[in-house]
């Protein structure tokens, strides 16, 4: 827990499909958290069973790692005060039946297998995740914005 936790957020194909990219980032930004990567990425299958390497044995797993492959995500990385407890927060449950409204699952989806988001659920998980998506590093910048975010 720290004002420079990071955590791994990725607009599903779904929800780029949907033109839900800009309400999305909106909501990180507007909660205070600091966008330091982003990027719109088409996944290949064998990138994405590395990052669900340990649902592999799941039934949905073929047809999870299909649904991720069949178009663009969006990939991005926040930083800020319990980024990762608040992201998967904001995103609701994976189930998004179970997703309160206010959440973006309880708010966009319907569906488990389109739930247009996912969010790292550790940080030890997020900075795996990070590696995983950005090899090349994320952006380091000061924000304005911190003093007022901060005690
Ligand atoms: P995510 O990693 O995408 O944030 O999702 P999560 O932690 O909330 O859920 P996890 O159990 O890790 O499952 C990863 C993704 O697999 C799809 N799923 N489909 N058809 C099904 O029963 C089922 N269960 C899970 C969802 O897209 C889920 O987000």
């Amino acid at each position: 827990m720290s004002n420079t936790e990071r955590t791994y957020i990725m607009i599903k194909p779904d929800g780029v499909q949907r033109a839900l990219v800009g309400k999305i980032i909106q909501r990180f930004e507007e909660r205070g958290f600091k966008l330091i990567a982003l990027k719109l990425t088409q996944p290949t299958e064998a990138h994405l069973e590395k990052h669900y390497a340990d649902l592999a044995g799941k039934p949905f797993f073929p047809g999870l790692i299909k649904y991720m492959a069949s178009g663009p995500v969006v990939a991005m990385v926040w930083q800020g005060l319990d980024a990762v407890k608040t992201g998967r927060a904001m995103l609701g449950a994976t189930n998004p039946l179970a997703s309160p409204i206010g959440s973006i699952r309880g708010d966009y989806a319907l569906a488990v297998g389109r739930n247009i988001i996912h969010g790292s659920d550790s940080v030890e998980n997020a900075e795996k995740e990070i590696a995983l998506w950005f090899p090349e590093g994320v952006v380091q910048y000061t924000s304005v914005a911190e003093p007022w975010i901060y005690e």
